[in-house]
């Protein structure tokens, strides 16, 4: 098996209340393993792909070097297991790390946005409130710029060649077991981001 399932940086109930822990071991253990074996039944006809990670293999979805009959399971299962492992790892119990961007990514949001927490969540916000299943993400372009995106489905930033350090996935099996409405689960998701993380994806990425 080429792709496997990361294991969580903390345990089921760590994200309590703001994203309980029902909610987080089935999309864990059953959504995000999904993904990966779908992605692996997909990619085992195709040896010369193995030696990919999944970041290079969604990388290659839209730009016809993929093989046409795999083309659609990367971008769904690949995306799938690309989107949910950065998104495990940007969540932290409240806390931990969760006080807002530092260093350089907190100079980046403030020359980009603003202000952090009006105009910057905002745009997140409006991002995350799509229509239907997806994702919201803050990214860096090629030109090294930050950008709020949107994605349908699993589709992922990489795909278009930006490289996403922060994500929500607004799927309903990410919130309906706790909130009855989307807006809830996008305000309280903040008291669970892992700014630590986020800044030191930044910091890579602008590397
Ligand atoms: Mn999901």
């Amino acid at each position: 098996m080429v792709h496997t399932l990361p294991p969580l940086p903390y345990g089921y109930f760590a994200l309590e209340p703001y994203i309980d822990a029902a909610t987080m071991q089935i999309h864990h253990s059953k959504h995000h393993q999904a993904y990966v074996d779908r992605l692996n039944d997909a990619i085992s006809l195709h040896p010369e792909l193995a030696a990919l990670s999944v970041e290079e293999l969604v990388a290659k979805v839209g730009k016809n070097v993929l093989p046409a009959s795999i083309e659609t399971a990367v971008r769904n299962y690949g995306g799938g297991h690309a989107n949910h492992s950065l998104f495990w790892t940007i969540l932290a119990p409240l806390g931990s790390s969760n006080s807002g961007p530092t260093g350089s990514l907190r100079h980046a949001l403030a020359d980009e946005f603003g202000s952090f927490d009006d105009r910057f969540k905002n745009a997140f916000y409006d991002a995350a409130s799509r229509f239907g299943s997806g994702w919201a993400w803050l990214s860096i372009t090629p030109a090294r710029t930050l950008v709020v995106e949107s994605t349908a489905n699993e589709d992922s930033p990489l795909s278009a060649g930006n490289t996403p350090i922060l994500c929500l996935d607004v799927w309903e099996h990410a919130y309906y077991l706790k909130y009855t409405r989307r807006r809830e689960y996008i305000i309280q998701f903040w008291n669970v981001v892992n700014w630590d993380q986020v800044s030191e994806n930044y910091e890579k990425a602008m590397a």
